[in-house]
């Protein structure tokens, strides 16, 4: 029978849990046993460091074609707030995170109804020519999917033209859950769950690296992030591909999601997510607890629960902070380095692709 000293063995193993198990993990109240079993799997792989990076996000637009029920992010063309930076205001963003010291630029954005194919190179070309070295991990799976039909060209395709544009990499978003029920209700108009599987294995098999999210704590249940997480680890264990898990705390404000489901994600859920994350995802090197969605102090006590990656100093978040994320805009490098300092763990900057660039 499934029980915390049998998962606990098995942990301290270093077994693959099952879903049955990772579904007691979430449902067992007793946190604190979760968070030091996530502890110890996360202390075999990284010992007491810490990833964080310099980065800046850049969103090129808010302009949608998609309407998902959790997003206070998007407008129509027509509708106030609606935006489209130009070149030159996207090389200007790019121009001053390159003069703070960024190593990454995360690019993501609306999927726009009439933007041209070029426009995505362009933009690649244009933050490129700031300097060659400034990784550029840009496009969900989803916008991917919608370059494709955009260019006419198939995913490799798509794929092969951004990486020749300057593409290092994407992020993990729009994966959302993957449980057709609840992505139904979620996201009707993007694609499914299995595509954006499809989608991140041909991006592994072009040679690049991605990451991985879950978007928690409104409408699923335990269940469907279980099931979300394994479709994740049945991937990686194909692939590889996969950099990071990053679970996503579900913001309230603004969205109509959030007027259905209150009170959102609370700290235990979080930490239990991390946590559950790090024990069941085995052939994940690398969670993250992404401060903006989770606030800086549950962040911090993240790294108790099995958490090595915080993220980076981001400077310009709009997707949170639209659905009422009260976090800073931003974090300095200095400011991370306490938080972590603080947490009795020793700080390391990573690039995009988990190089270590310095130990503090
Ligand atoms: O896909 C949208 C989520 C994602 C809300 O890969 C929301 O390193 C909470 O994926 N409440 C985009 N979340 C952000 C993202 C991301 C962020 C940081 C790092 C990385 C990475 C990826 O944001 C979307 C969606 O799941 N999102 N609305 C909301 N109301």
């Amino acid at each position: 029978m499934t029980s915390l000293s049998s998962i606990s063995e098995k942990v301290h193993a270093g077994e693959r849990i099952t879903d049955e198990e990772a579904l007691f993990l979430f449902e067992c109240r007793d946190l604190i046993a979760v968070g030091e079993l996530a502890a110890t799997a996360n202390r075999r792989r990284n010992g007491d460091r810490v990833f964080f990076n310099v980065n800046r996000h850049i969103n090129h637009t808010n302009i949608c074609v998609n309407r998902c029920s959790f997003c206070a992010f998007y407008r129509t063309a027509d509708q106030p707030g609606a935006y489209l930076y130009d070149l030159e205001e996207i090389r200007n963003r790019a121009l001053e995170a390159h003069a703070q010291g960024a190593t990454e630029i995360h690019i993501v954005g609306g999927l726009h109804p009439d933007l041209p194919f070029d426009f995505y190179l362009e933009m690649l070309r244009t933050v490129k020519s700031v300097s060659p070295e400034l990784h550029l991990k840009a496009f969900t799976a989803v916008e991917i999917e919608y370059l494709s039909k955009l260019a006419g060209l198939s995913v490799a395709e798509t794929l092969a033209e951004l990486k020749g544009a300057g593409l290092g990499s994407l992020p993990g978003g729009g994966a959302e859950i993957f449980a057709p029920d609840v992505r139904s209700r979620l996201c009707p108009e993007k694609i499914s769950g299995e595509r954006w599987l499809a989608v991140m294995e041909e991006v592994h098999r072009a040679g690049l690296k991605s990451n991985a999210t879950m978007l928690f704590g409104h409408i699923e249940s335990y269940a469907d992030r279980v099931d979300h997480m394994r479709r994740l680890r049945e991937l990686q264990d194909r692939t590889g591909g996969f950099q990071v898990f990053i679970p996503l705390a579900f913001q309230m404000e603004n969205n109509p999601l959030g007027h259905l489901k209150r009170p959102g994600p609370g700290g235990v859920d979080a930490l239990k997510t991390l946590a559950v994350g790090r024990i069941y995802l085995d052939n994940f090197a690398n969670i993250k607890a992404y401060w903006v969605m989770l606030g800086l102090k549950t962040a911090q006590v993240a790294l108790s629960f099995g958490v090595n990656d915080l993220d980076g100093t981001v400077v310009e978040e709009k997707i949170g902070h639209d659905a009422g994320a009260a976090t800073p805009q931003t974090m300095g490098r200095d400011e991370i380095v306490t938080l972590i300092r603080t947490a009795g763990r020793v700080p390391v900057e990573r690039d995009t692709l988990y190089n270590e660039l310095r130990v503090y």
